[in-house]
This record gives structure tokens, sequence and C-alpha cells, in this order.
């Protein structure tokens, strides 16, 4: 379902004239505002005003994470601080926390791109909207609550943890749409078992998963398990929480990326060329209509493709592909580069292990080791050592097989893997702590 059908359908030639406009807009307001972009333009010789094509954008200087650190908190807001009405920062697990301010139309847009990515998901007012990311500063739970309020829907805004007690939520409200983790969906289901209650017997009909890498494979699992169709959302603290791209339902394969607001662009992560359409390489976005925090070819560290080929729904947006990582997720193992979701594929495929994995990475003797460990069900827990054994080995003759690695894969009992109720730890690599 649509919902906002005349920005949804625009044709591709009015779409670039207001990207194009739009483009000129936000590099004049950062070139009046920021002093950080003013200097970058300075420096290199060019004026908001040279903007004269969407070509021209490749003119302008990547903007990176660090500078946004390097400006915290308010450092690159374009507006007065009087005028932002919220702020959101980013969790800081991998270094300073990173602040972005909202005005009050920002989070009117944000609220409608949230509104057409969960509608895009099969969402309606008629549904129950469970909220299980987190609400506070990062923006999974504000940024999906505010979506479904704007869709009409009832939101349940149960936030992350306390996951026993959300389960009786899930069943007692009959949510019909769980927005969350795909890991932490996943644990839910998990405790409702233990707890008896099923998701197969809920009027629960469609997750609006996202936040972390997850795979096509994970997909169906998920799906299977809970009896729904599980939907993959993408969003990004420094551009706009969940609903910058969404995939749609109709047709489940890539995901739509609200093109009025936001420009993208693919470039190859090691030269920072752009690539063409179809290829794979790193997600680049600049925000066309952001007030509070505007920026200019941000990079994002997501790895995707982009297609521009007609989509069943009628949707005209582009369409991102299913995102395979971050570039600061490749694991290189003796020189070879492995995504987490690789392996995860070829885990979910046996029978008996359960989609809960970790992935440690050491180096001994000067050689780099990977060591999946992976919890088997409680039904093969019970098997044989030599069942076991074989499957072990099974695994780890996969992952050689196709990604060229050799691994030790430890077969671990049910819950032994520490549950996230946000995104999960897939990685721990002892490299980097040495
Ligand atoms: O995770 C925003 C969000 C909340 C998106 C809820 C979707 C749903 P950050 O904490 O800043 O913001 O993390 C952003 O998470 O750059 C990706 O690497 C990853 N990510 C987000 N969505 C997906 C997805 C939120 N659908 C970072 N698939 C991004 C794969 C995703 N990775």
């Amino acid at each position: 379902m649509l919902f906002n059908t005349r920005q949804e359908t625009l044709p591709r030639e009015e779409i670039e004239t207001l990207q194009l406009r739009r483009l000129q807009d936000v590099c004049a307001r950062v070139y009046a505002n920021v002093p950080f972009y003013r200097k970058k333009f300075d420096e290199i010789g060019i004026q908001p005003s040279d903007i004269k094509s969407l070509s021209d954008l490749q003119l302008i200087p990547f903007t990176e994470k660090q500078d946004l650190r390097d400006h915290y908190p308010y450092g690159l807001f374009a507006v007065p601080r009087e005028n932002i009405v919220r702020l959101q920062a980013s969790s800081g697990t991998t270094g300073k926390a990173v602040v972005l301010g909202y005005t009050q139309r920002d989070l009117d847009n944000w609220a409608e791109m949230a509104a057409r990515s969960l509608s895009a998901a099969g969402v309606t007012r008629k549904d129950v909207v469970h909220v299980a990311y987190g609400y506070g500063l990062f923006t999974g739970g504000l940024g999906a609550h505010g979506g479904a309020e704007a869709l009409g829907a009832t939101v349940v805004p149960a936030s992350g943890g306390a996951t026993r007690r959300q389960t009786y939520l899930l069943r007692d409200f009959g949510a019909t749409v769980l927005c969350c983790t795909p890991s932490y969906a996943l644990h839910l289901w998990e405790s409702g078992l233990e707890e008896g209650i099923d998701f197969r017997e809920l009027p629960l009909r469609i997750g609006c998963f996202g936040a972390e890498p997850w795979s096509e494979v994970m997909r169906k699992d998920i799906e299977q398990k809970m009896g729904i169709d599980a939907m993959n959302i993408y969003g990004l603290s420094e551009i706009m929480g969940p609903g910058v791209a969404m995939e749609c339902v109709e047709a489940k394969n890539g995901l739509h990326l609200w093109e009025d607001h936001f420009l993208p662009e693919i470039i190859d992560p090691v030269t920072g060329k752009q690539l063409p359409p179809g290829e794979k390489g790193e997600l680049v976005l600049t925000t066309l209509t952001k007030e509070g925090t505007p920026l200019l070819r941000y990079r994002t560290r997501d790895l995707t493709s982009l297609d521009y080929t007609p989509c069943s729904c009628g949707r005209t947006h582009v369409r991102i592909t299913r995102l395979a990582g971050r570039t600061d997720d490749m694991l290189i193992i003796r020189g070879v580069n492995v995504f987490p979701q690789q392996i995860e594929a070829i885990i979910i495929e046996n029978e008996g292990l359960s989609p809960n994995y970790q992935l440690i990475v050491d180096r001994k003797d000067n050689l780099d080791t990977l060591e999946i460990c992976v919890e088997i069900d409680g039904q093969l827990f019970s098997d044989e050592i030599r069942h076991l054994q074989n499957l072990e080995n099974r695994i780890q003759k996969k992952v050689k097989e196709f990604l060229g690695v050799t691994t030790r894969v430890r077969l671990l009992e049910p819950h032994s893997i520490e549950r996230s109720q946000g995104k999960a730890k897939r990685i721990i690599d002892k490299r980097t702590m040495l």
C-alpha cells in the first residue's frame, strides 16, 4: 500500500529535477550556516552556485563519521540550537557519540518516511504495532513509533528489555506487527516458546526488522518460525533512523530508498570513485531536505548496490540491495575477506543449529584464526558426540569450500551465547584487543 502515492510514484525525470533543486538548496544552506562546509567548499574553490547538475555532486568532498565526532556535539548544526526540537545520538560503542539535531520539519519528514516504509511492508492503520526497538537516544524506537503513529496504527511503545513480559504484551494486546532487530525477534520468539506462547498462533503477521545485517536465509528462518512476512528496514543515526529505505511486500527484493529526501551514490570504498548502477560498493548519502544536521556525501560504510529497474509495486524510487555488511565489519582472515552474514547463511541451513552464533578472531603464531561458535538446539544437544563432530566437520568444510577460509567450529549448548536486546554482537576480534 502506498502512503504518499504522488511522491512514491514520481517519474524518474521529476525525481531528478526535484533532487537537483534540493541539492542546490542544501549546498547553499550549509555554505551559509556551517563553517565546516564553507571551509571545505572554499578549500577546493567551489561555490554552491557551481552545482549545476546532479553529477556536479562529485565535486563535493565526502563527509565522514569522524567529522561528526570532531564537531561534537553541535558543530555541524545548520540552524540555531533553539530551532532544534529533538536530539538523537548514535550509541558510541566505537568511539565518541555522534549527535544529530532535528527541527520540527525534520521530525515530520522522518515520520512521513517511516510511515511510507511501514506501509510498504504492508502495515495499515488497522494494525497493532509493537515497537521493541530501544527508545531513547537510539533512533530505532522513536523512529518506528513516529511512523506507526503517522500511519494511524495502534502503537505499543514496548522498547527493548524485559523480554518475557514483552511476549505477554504481544499476546495480550494482539500485536499484528513487530518492530525490532532480527536477532531480538528470535530472542522474543524463543522466550515466547518457553512461556508457552507460540508466535504462529498469534495474530502477528509482519516484522519490520533492521538496525543490523541479516541474511536472506535468516529471513526465511524467521518467517517460518513466526509465521510472518519478515521485512527489511534500513536507516542510520547520522542520516535519519529507521525509514531511510524499506522493502516492499510485493517484491521483497531490495529496499526503496526515499529519493525525494536522500540522494544516493555507490562508491568504490578504496578509490572513492562513483560506481555505475548494479555494482556493489559503499553507500554514500546526501540529505536533501534535512534542516538540523544536513550532511553532504556522507560515507555510510554500508555495502550495497543501486537498482533502478522498475519494481512490481509501482514505486519509482531506487532500490538498494540487501545490505551486505559494513566495510568495517569485514573480517580479513589471512587475506580473505569474510562477512559475518556469509557464515550465518551456512550455519542456518543446517538442521539443529540455532541462528545464535559468534565469530572469534584471534592470532596465533602470527596467523589469523577464526572460530565459529554456534548454539545447537535442545534436541540435537542430547545426540551422540560422534554426530556432533560430524556436524562440526561439515560446517568447517562448507566454509572452506564457499569462503576459502579455514575455521574451527565449536557447537555450544543452547543459551550459552548472551542474547542482545538490540544489535547482536557477532564478532569478537581479539586481534584488536591485543
Ligand atoms: O540502527 C537505525 C535503525 C533503527 C535502522 C531501526 C533500522 C531499524 P545506527 O545505530 O546508527 O542506526 O546504526 C546504523 O546499522 O549503518 C548499518 O550498518 C546497520 N543497519 C541498519 N539497518 C540495517 C539493515 C540504526 N536493514 C547502522 N540491514 C547502519 C543491515 C543495517 N544493516
